[in-house]
């Protein structure tokens, strides 16, 4: 039976074409200190028109660039608008059989935290309104399989990638103040024999509640702080990725038990600058260690991909590697690109912009996965 004989028709593409990655662009306001300092705002966004444009002044001369994505969220937008609108449908089709991946990419202090996180778990249990997309997404899930009552089972995976070495955020904290290397679980990236990859000695918990996930994102979150301070890590230089597997049970009109299984991937990548085109950079950046191969890898891949340039150098990092399969495989794929409206970031907003709009020509060919 094709496998997209029961889908709607919002999700018909001509399988030979593939589908493009979604690729949206969020600004932030000018924080406190830049509305003091009456800093220039260099960015504006049409969210109608789904464009962005940057002001650029050279040699007294104004020339605006203006870049065109799927969608676009202005600096007033709010976490629920950005969710409703770009996040939402994602998750209808996790709970259909998809995979999807959405990446926030963008310069350190533009908001990929803010946008995929969001603001901290209240005390009283209250839900926050500026709540992120990874706990909006948990709610969501939860909320809809719910209201089918459907027969479920999830799984959830919180991992991070720091110089190219995964340190698993749900594997128990040491207790020892020291990190012991021996006790450390032998985390390793696999190859599946069937072109993936999968973490081997990597935690996966089994959830029932939204409660129990928010419960292991604070224990992640926590895990990954004293990582950071214990290890002199930068976290602008780190990646995090936080993975929900979810099988559905389903009965077909005929009576035939079915196995839907989607898989989310929620991805915050480490700050953009910490790659650059520049040559000249690119050296310094070397020779203080700095280069963040993953991130490198990821860029040269999206390349390869659009370029149809034949060799595409998955393999080359732990990053692509484990995300091989969205870009240019059966994965759907959204970029969130994040930007800061200020006249100070624009060489690398302008560079983020570049990258984004490169990325919209990527296609994959999703599939349902079904049993
Ligand atoms: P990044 O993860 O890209 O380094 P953060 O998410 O830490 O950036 O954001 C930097 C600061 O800007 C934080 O204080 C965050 O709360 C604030 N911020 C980012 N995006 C927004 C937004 N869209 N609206 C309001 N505040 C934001
Ligand atoms: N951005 C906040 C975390 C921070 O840096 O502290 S918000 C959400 C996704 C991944 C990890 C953490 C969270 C977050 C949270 C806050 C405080 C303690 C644990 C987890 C969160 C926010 C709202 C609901 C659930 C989790």
């Amino acid at each position: 039976r094709s496998a997209d004989s029961n889908s709607s028709s919002h999700n018909k593409y001509d399988k030979e074409k593939g589908v493009n990655v979604q690729v949206l662009v969020r600004c932030r306001p000018l924080n406190e200190d830049e509305m003091r300092l009456h800093t220039p705002v260099v960015i504006t966004c049409n969210e109608g028109r789904k464009e962005v444009a940057a002001v650029q002044c050279i040699a007294n001369k104004q020339i605006d660039r203006t870049f065109a994505f799927d969608k676009v969220f202005g600096p007033a937008s709010q976490q629920k608008e950005l969710y409703d609108q770009a996040v939402s449908p994602i998750v209808y089709e996790v709970l259909e059989g998809y995979n999807c991946t959405i990446f926030a990419y963008g310069q350190t202090g533009t908001g990929k935290t803010y946008t995929m996180e969001g603001g901290a778990r209240k005390k009283n249990g209250e839900f926050p309104s500026d709540a992120g997309v990874i706990p909006r997404a948990v709610k969501q899930i939860f909320d809809i399989l719910e209201a089918q009552s459907a027969e479920y089972s999830m799984k959830v995976t919180f991992l991070e990638l720091y110089n190219e070495e995964i340190t698993d955020l749900l594997a128990a904290e040491e207790t020892s103040k020291f990190v012991d290397e021996k006790s450390k679980k032998p985390i390793a990236l696999m190859e599946d024999g069937k072109g993936g990859v999968f973490v081997r000695g990597l935690e996966e918990e089994i959830v029932c509640t939204a409660n129990e996930i928010y419960k292991i994102l604070e224990k992640g979150s926590s895990k990954r702080r004293t990582a950071e301070t214990l290890l002199n890590k930068q976290s602008s230089r780190s990646h995090s990725i936080f993975s929900i597997t979810i099988h559905i049970k389903e009965c077909t009109p005929e009576g035939e038990e079915m196995i839907k299984c989607g898989k989310l991937n929620l991805v915050d990548l480490a700050g953009s600058e910490n790659i650059s085109r520049s040559g000249a950079r690119e050296g310094r950046a070397r020779e203080a260690g700095e280069i963040n191969k993953s991130l490198l890898t990821l860029g040269r891949v999206i390349n390869a991909l659009v370029e149809h340039s034949g060799h595409v150098p998955y393999r080359d990092s732990k990053l692509t590697r484990l995300l091989r399969d969205s870009l240019g495989g059966k994965t759907k794929t959204c970029i969130i690109a994040t930007v800061s409206p200020s006249i100070h970031c624009l060489e690398e907003t302008l560079s983020t912009l570049d990258y984004a709009h490169r990325a919209k020509n990527i296609k994959n060919k999703p599939e349902v996965n079904q049993k």
